[in-house]
């Protein structure tokens, strides 16, 4: 077999592990240098069947794996050599596991023999991510043996299947000599690890089971959509639209749901459910008494807090075993697919509820809309709110956590455009926000936009090292409010100080300045038509960086306004 090496047992070792990931689905890995995985570095450079990707810094070079793994759903090699450079893959590692997403990591590391005796560069790496991998397992120092090479495959293999549930974790210990020179050892192998040897090998198939559902009759029933990343999007958000047709229920959507991005048919889609639930009035009558939440709950903590007074009876629907109910509610888990639940029958809805509902919809979504669309000011919630009407068709859209998330929950309304989101909500951090945008963007058959704020953007700036390797065309819609626009909201803003220096902590970076560091374009945005015109069509390739200045402090005070006036417009109509 030509893609193996057999001029040394590390050489031939390494081209076993790699073809075994290639077999089992892995078309892309993410290498940091270091000299320790040369074995493995060697062993992915002459590989055909994976792209390759050299990335510095190992915390950027793991979020940037992790995106191409929320992108593509599927097991992404994240590789580095041995010492604190595991240590920088963590962050990602967790949001990979809160988030389900599939990482294969390997760590280079010295053998048994090199450690515990100062021999340099050597941590303790044996389970170095704890719980937060699905699988860990030290593979043994490579020998040029058939049996071992079996051994080698079938746990590879193994790994690869286990990232069905999250991130895995193997470390790979070599000896010197690491440069694949001619050792003797294992030429005779030849015959043994051909094509014959790998044959077996394919890609894990999920097992979904499916679940008919029979809904109680004259339900007060609501179906909640919550944040996920799904391979197919489009008969995703089907299924869920489909189900609240039959049923007769209205769909609370997140802006993370495909439902969001993919709404059609006759089904009631809400958006506005953060305005409508902030008047106790409306709160109180359109309580539920069922639920049915696909994905996690969605982002809004107004949502969650109604939900929890309401107690209603609620069937949870998500992959895996992962409990998603932070809520403690009356809650039943479904480890399915959206697309393996069906509702059973015609059930009789209340439809005075899901009318009641529309007719809310429609006056908060007015009242909002009503003050947006003239708005001049460069307020931060107009920027999601045109991104949702001027973005091409089909655009993936990478939103970062704090403002920009909760913006789009507010403001983007349900629609066809078929926007394909991403985030990093498992664990809600700010870092790696660039990196991951890059590895959603990176080979995406359409140009992609990150919106994130300054500060997350700030705290990731090493992910513009990738810039040169990247293949794709990503916008970041940066929303410079200096500093932490999110705490405005909170009541620590009423504590200045120590608020301005320890929470919103403005910084100095001047961005122009920093892209022209990393050859990445810079454009000041000097008003709305400036921007609709910079979004409405985007560049092929490259990336780029549009600066919205806005204030923090004047946007949490239009947020409320936004809100209060929303809340009005539909305590009026429901009174
Ligand atoms: C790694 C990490 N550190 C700290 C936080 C806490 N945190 C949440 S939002 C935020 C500020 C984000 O500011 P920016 O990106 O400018 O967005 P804005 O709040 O202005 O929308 C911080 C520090 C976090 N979520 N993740």
């Amino acid at each position: 077999m030509t893609i193996l090496d057999f001029r040394s047992v590390n050489s031939l070792w390494g081209g076993v592990l790699v073809e075994t990931l290639s077999r089992c689905g892995v078309t892309h890995a993410v290498l940091s240098p270091g000299s320790r995985s040369a074995p493995l570095v060697f062993a992915f450079a002459r590989h055909p069947r994976i792209e390759s990707i050299p990335v510095l810094d190992e915390r950027s070079a793991a979020f940037f794996a992790l995106g191409l793994a929320k992108k593509n759903r599927r097991p992404v090699a994240l590789i580095c050599t041995s010492g604190t450079a595991a240590a920088n893959f963590f962050p990602a590692i967790i949001e990979a596991h809160e988030s389900g997403t599939p990482l294969i990591v390997l760590t280079a590391d010295r053998p048994p023999e090199l450690r515990d005796c100062a021999s340099g560069q050597t941590v303790d790496q044996q389970k170095i991510y704890g719980g937060y991998v699905e699988f860990y397992h030290e593979l043994a120092v490579p020998e040029a043996s058939e049996p071992l090479l079996r051994y080698l495959r079938q746990t590879v293999a193994q790994a690869c299947a286990r990232t069905q549930g999250g991130p895995v974790h193997l470390n790979c210990p070599f000896r010197d000599p690491l440069v694949p020179a001619e050792d003797g050892t294992a030429r005779a192998l030849a015959k043994k690890i051909d094509e014959e040897f790998f044959a077996h090998l394919e890609p894990a198939a999920s097992v979904s089971a499916t679940a008919i559902w029979q809904s109680p009759a004259g339900a007060r029933g609501l179906i909640l959509a919550g944040p996920e990343i799904v391979a197919n999007p489009a008969a995703y958000a089907a299924a869920i639209i489909k189900a609240a047709e039959t049923l007769g229920w209205p769909v609370l959507a997140d802006a993370l749901s495909p439902v969001r991005h993919h709404a059609g048919g006759q089904a009631t889609i809400i958006t506005t459910y953060d305005a409508i639930l902030r008047r106790a009035q409306a709160a109180r009558e359109l309580a539920p008494n069922h639920v049915i939440c696909f994905g996690g709950w969605p982002v809004s903590k107004v949502l969650r807090g109604w939900l929890e007074q309401a107690q209603a009876e609620t069937l949870m629907i998500s992959p895996g075993e992962a409990n998603r109910d932070g809520l403690h509610g009356r809650t039943r888990h479904l480890s399915l697919s959206a697309e393996s639940f069906s509702v059973a029958g015609s059930p009789v809805a209340d439809p005075a509820y899901a009318a009641q509902w529309s007719r809310a919809e429609a006056a908060a979504r007015a009242s909002l809309d009503g003050v947006l669309g003239p708005m001049d000011e460069l307020f931060e919630g107009r920027a999601a709110w045109l991104l949702a009407l001027h973005l091409p068709e089909e655009t993936p859209l990478f939103v970062a956590s704090s403002m920009p998330v909760r913006d789009m929950e507010y403001f983007w309304p349900a629609h066809g455009r078929r926007c394909e989101m991403a985030f990093n909500r498992g664990a809600n951090g700010i870092d790696g926000t660039l990196s991951t945008a890059l590895g959603v963007a990176h080979g995406a058959d359409r140009p992609a936009v990150l919106l994130t704020g300054d500060l997350a953007l700030l705290h990731d700036t090493n992910g513009f090292l990738l810039r040169p390797k990247f293949r794709g065309s990503l916008t970041i819609v940066l929303i410079n409010n200096r500093g932490g626009g999110i705490f405005e909201h909170l009541p620590v803003a009423q504590f200045d100080p120590p608020f301005e220096e320890f929470f919103a902590t403005p910084q100095e970076a001047d961005f122009g300045k920093l892209c022209s560091a990393y050859g990445v374009a810079h454009v000041p945005v000097r008003d709305w038509k400036h921007f609709t015109g910079l979004v409405s069509v985007l560049p092929t390739s490259g990336v780029r960086v549009l600066e919205l200045r806005t204030d923090r402090k004047r946007d949490a005070a239009t947020r409320k306004k936004l809100f209060s006036d929303a809340a009005e417009a539909v305590e009026k109509i429901l009174g």
